[in-house]
């Protein structure tokens, strides 16, 4: 009865941690060499996300349950790549046809999706030094790292799907199992990948935060765009300096619940244990 006893509260005071520990994911999109100075894809002052994140990372890293850092990951002939297509040069958007498994056809028996493709200067080759996250971004050996547009016919903006939505990159399982239910949002490129990963992030259901000086856009009218799509759609538009009082208020609601749900496991106990004792 005593173990049986000691059991029973070790196992409830270890559950706190979980009750208490935020469910939020810190998400940093493509902060790799081929978006920074000197990449072929270069974002304008791209680099000024880097010490932005990174104060998020050192100030809030214990609230937040998992970092997420993705990398857009492409075959050498992409078919986002300009350089594979004769009569169109970079920066020109083009339809790609897509059969009904989501296979490229160019003619199509049938078709069964168009997806509009910007054309891009060659960019983040697989295992290349362009693809690489930027030195100074700090990382963790925990850090997930999702990958995506290693698919050679179709592209991928969002960390969640490709440009389709033929497939998933396992971003979600990901979320889902570590039970995180906000996300914060930041990196390259606002009018396009972190564009893309919050409308997706916000659509699955999470509670959605893009960190608008923890980005930084291709362009400017597509990144303006994106902030008024984005904004109508629910996402929180929020400066990195906002980020500490939404993390208090998210733990103090934690806090509010743990202390709710603990109340019932116990309290009983604690007065069953006294009328039984006779106090
Ligand atoms: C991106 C264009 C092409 C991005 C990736 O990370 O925003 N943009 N590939
Ligand atoms: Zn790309």
């Amino acid at each position: 009865m005593f173990v049986s006893v000691r059991f029973y509260w070790i196992f409830i005071l270890s559950t706190i941690p979980a009750v208490l520990s935020e469910n939020v994911a810190f998400i940093i999109i493509d902060v790799q060499n081929c978006f920074l100075p000197g990449g072929s894809l270069a974002v304008t002052n791209g680099e000024e996300v880097i010490p932005i994140i990174n104060t998020l990372r050192s100030k809030y890293e214990n609230k937040f349950r998992l970092v997420v850092l993705s990398q857009d990951w492409h075959c050498s002939n992409h078919i986002s790549f300009a350089s594979q297509h004769n009569e169109t040069s970079a920066y020109n958007s083009i339809t790609l046809t897509y059969d009904d498994n989501g296979n490229i056809c160019d003619p199509c028996q049938t078709v069964a999706y168009n997806v509009s493709q910007m054309l891009w200067p060659d960019h983040c080759v697989i295992n290349s030094t362009s693809a690489e996250f930027d030195d100074t971004l700090t990382r963790k050996d925990s850090d997930v790292i999702i990958r995506k547009g290693f698919n050679c016919d179709v592209d991928s903006y969002s960390a969640f799907f490709d440009n389709g939505k033929f497939s998933q990159t396992g971003l979600h399982k990901i979320l889902q199992d570590a039970d995180i239910s906000t996300v914060f949002v930041t990196g390259l490129a606002l009018d396009y990948c972190v564009y893309y990963t919050s409308s997706d992030a916000k659509r699955l259901g999470y509670t959605t935060y893009l960190v608008k000086d923890g980005s930084r856009g291709v362009a400017n009218s597509t990144s303006v765009d994106a902030l008024t799509d984005m904004a109508s759609n629910g996402i929180n538009i929020i400066q990195s300096d906002g980020v500490g009082a939404i993390l208090e208020s998210i733990t103090s609601a934690a806090v509010s619940s743990c202390s709710f749900v603990l109340t019932i496991p116990l309290v009983i106990p604690m007065l069953a244990s006294w009328i039984i004792s006779g106090i």
